[in-house]
């Protein structure tokens, strides 16, 4: 039988967007059909498996998917024996515990006794034991922050990202209790040749996402500020420096990291560099 790498991705919601243009930055091919619940890359031995987030780590850890991207509230709440290899960076949220806005809070010890509902029993059950705070938790599969308007629950424990719903349902955030973003997680006994594979798609993950955390940048120097704006700008190896028709000045290439982009920038212009450039990076080898 010819060998293939699966990977399990979210078939609609949140984390599909991202989960797919992340595949296709890593020169992934591949067909996606509208419906289609099944997908082979034409040009890299993987197959995809389009699945509701909730069924991907189970799926994973069972080794019907070698490979998962999936949020890490799921990976958390299903508690499966999956390992996580990289975080993507994207889909970032927060669960968090929220009251009544006109509630009064002082702290944890708010929720003893208190009915709390939530779709993430196990994750909410943990950070209680943890801060030995006894309440009821509700457990429900969807519009949680309705629960406290309608006498279900007297605070809830959910997924804010911008924190719009809770303030349209009148509610405030109390407590952040786990912080997420999406992962690739992988079943934990791969064979030799899917390890080569996982680690093919690694090394593609990580220059792409290096590529977007730098930036290729060119500017013009006057040969005397050459010293100084190089030990600004050290580049991957060292800058590249070309001189310019106009005598006297020289043209100079290098990546700075996103991170310290505008600092670095304030630095170069005070150095005398002028006519700067920003290209963005597609991707990026070290
Ligand atoms: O159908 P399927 O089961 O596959 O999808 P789903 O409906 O269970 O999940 P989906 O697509 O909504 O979310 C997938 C993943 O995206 C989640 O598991 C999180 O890891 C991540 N994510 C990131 C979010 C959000 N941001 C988010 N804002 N998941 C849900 N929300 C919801 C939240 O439940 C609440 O209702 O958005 C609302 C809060 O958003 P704000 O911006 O108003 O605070
Ligand atoms: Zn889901």
């Amino acid at each position: 039988m010819e060998q293939i790498v699966r990977i399990a991705v979210q078939k609609s919601g949140r984390l599909s967007d991202d989960s797919l243009s992340l595949i296709k930055e890593c020169g992934i091919k591949f067909y996606n059909g509208t419906g289609k619940l099944k997908s082979t890359s034409t040009n890299f031995p993987v197959e995809f498996l389009f699945l509701r987030d909730d069924d991907i780590p189970g799926y994973v850890a069972d080794g019907v998917a070698d490979l998962g991207i999936v949020g890490q509230n799921e990976v958390a709440e299903k508690d499966k024996e999956v390992v996580l290899l990289k975080k993507l960076g994207f889909s970032k949220c927060r669960l968090a515990l929220a009251i009544p806005k006109g509630t009064p809070y002082e702290g944890l010890e708010y929720f003893e006794g208190k009915s709390i509902a939530t779709s993430y029993p196990k994750i909410l059950k943990n950070y209680l034991d943890t801060h030995q705070i006894k309440a009821d938790i509700h457990e429900i599969s969807g519009s949680v922050e309705i629960a406290p308007s309608i006498g279900l629950a007297e605070g809830i424990c959910d997924i804010v990202s911008s924190g719009s719903t809770l303030m349209m349902n009148g509610l405030k955030e109390v407590e952040g209790i786990f912080n997420s973003e999406a992962v690739l997680i992988a079943h934990p006994q791969l064979s030799d040749w899917k390890k080569s594979i996982v680690d093919k798609l690694l090394f593609r993950i990580n220059a792409v996402q290096t590529g977007k955390s730098n930036k290729y940048v060119l500017m013009n120097v006057p040969n005397a500020a050459l010293p100084k704006i190089i030990s600004l700008i050290p580049g991957m190896r060292s800058p590249t420096i070309l001189p310019l028709a106009e005598e006297g000045w020289s043209s100079v290439h290098s990546v700075l990291s996103e991170d310290q982009f505008w600092e670095n920038m304030d630095e170069l212009r005070a150095a005398g560099a002028e006519g700067i450039l920003v290209v963005p990076i597609e991707k990026m080898v070290i």
